[in-house]
């Protein structure tokens, strides 16, 4: 399934991306919760967590992986947040698997 994720990837609608290598695009969420609000994604079209496969598995691990390069290069040495949404009950709202990485203030647990 599509979403506008995939339009960000084709450049077809604009974003502020800080990072990209094959695998993995990351770029500044529209409607920050933090201040740094960075969202970081598979290219490949994975709708959710609940939709991983095996051969995801990489790919999952690189963005990880890139979420802690970024978060590093953001500066957020005191700490930081990675979390993924899915789901309906999980709060997702665009269906492409994405790593939220919350930084710059003290964050609250848990989650609404
Ligand atoms: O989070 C989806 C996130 O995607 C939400 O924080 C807003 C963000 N978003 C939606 N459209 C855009 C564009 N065009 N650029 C940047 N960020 C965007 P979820 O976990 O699905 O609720």
């Amino acid at each position: 399934m599509s979403s506008i994720f995939s339009k960000i990837i084709a450049r077809e609608i604009p974003a502020d991306i800080v990072y990209e290598d094959d695998d993995c695009l990351a770029f500044r969420d529209i409607a920050p919760k933090a201040p740094v609000h960075v969202l970081v994604i598979p290219k490949r079209e994975i709708v959710s967590l609940a939709e991983l496969q095996p051969e995801d598995e990489a790919v999952m691990g690189r963005c990880v992986i890139a979420a802690s390069q970024i978060a590093a290069a953001e500066g957020l040495s005191g700490g930081y947040r990675l979390i993924v949404n899915c789901g309906d009950d999980g709060g997702q709202e665009v269906p492409h698997v994405h790593f939220h990485l919350l930084g710059g203030r003290k964050m609250t647990w848990p989650p609404g």
